[in-house]
């Protein structure tokens, strides 16, 4: 078993989260406030079910699915589009595909170091944060 995601997380580092926005579509004036924000993951498990909770001053979001089985995702306050989404473990990663009007959309999380790190890409452009266990 990987070593578990769940918990409370702080953000330490967040590379390139402009470029991912603007794969996204998303407008100055959003990216401008998004890039200022300290994020926090809360991650949850009960039993096969997992809640992520991306948590903010100025916006949440959260979303729940189990592991290997496809879900209508929709992006309320990010970019505020309609993916088919699933989400798999490879090793140790827990890793999501976001298909939609998107290419290559999707995320990674894992554990190193005992950070939790996450790296969220679009149509070739990557963000890579880093977070530190506050709970
Ligand atoms: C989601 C920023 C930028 C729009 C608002 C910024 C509000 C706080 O999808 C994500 O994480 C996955 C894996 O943990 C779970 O969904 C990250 C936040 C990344 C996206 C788009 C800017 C508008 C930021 C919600």
């Amino acid at each position: 078993m990987p070593a578990s995601l769940c918990g409370t997380w702080e953000m330490l580092s967040n590379i390139n989260l402009e470029g991912y926005m603007i794969a996204l579509g998303i407008g100055l004036s959003t990216r401008k406030i998004a890039l200022k924000l300290k994020q926090r993951k809360v991650i949850e498990q009960v039993s096969d079910k997992y809640v992520i909770k991306t948590l903010s001053t100025f916006r949440n979001y959260v979303f729940s699915f189990r592991v290997d089985e496809e879900f209508d995702e929709f992006t309320k306050g990010l970019d505020e589009t309609h993916c088919k989404s699933v989400v798999t473990w490879e090793g140790n990663r827990m890793v999501c595909i976001q298909k939609g009007e998107k290419k290559n959309r999707g995320w990674a999380h894992w554990i190193e170091d005992d950070k939790l790190h996450l790296e969220l890409y679009c149509e070739g452009q990557t963000c890579k944060q880093v977070f530190k266990r506050v709970a």
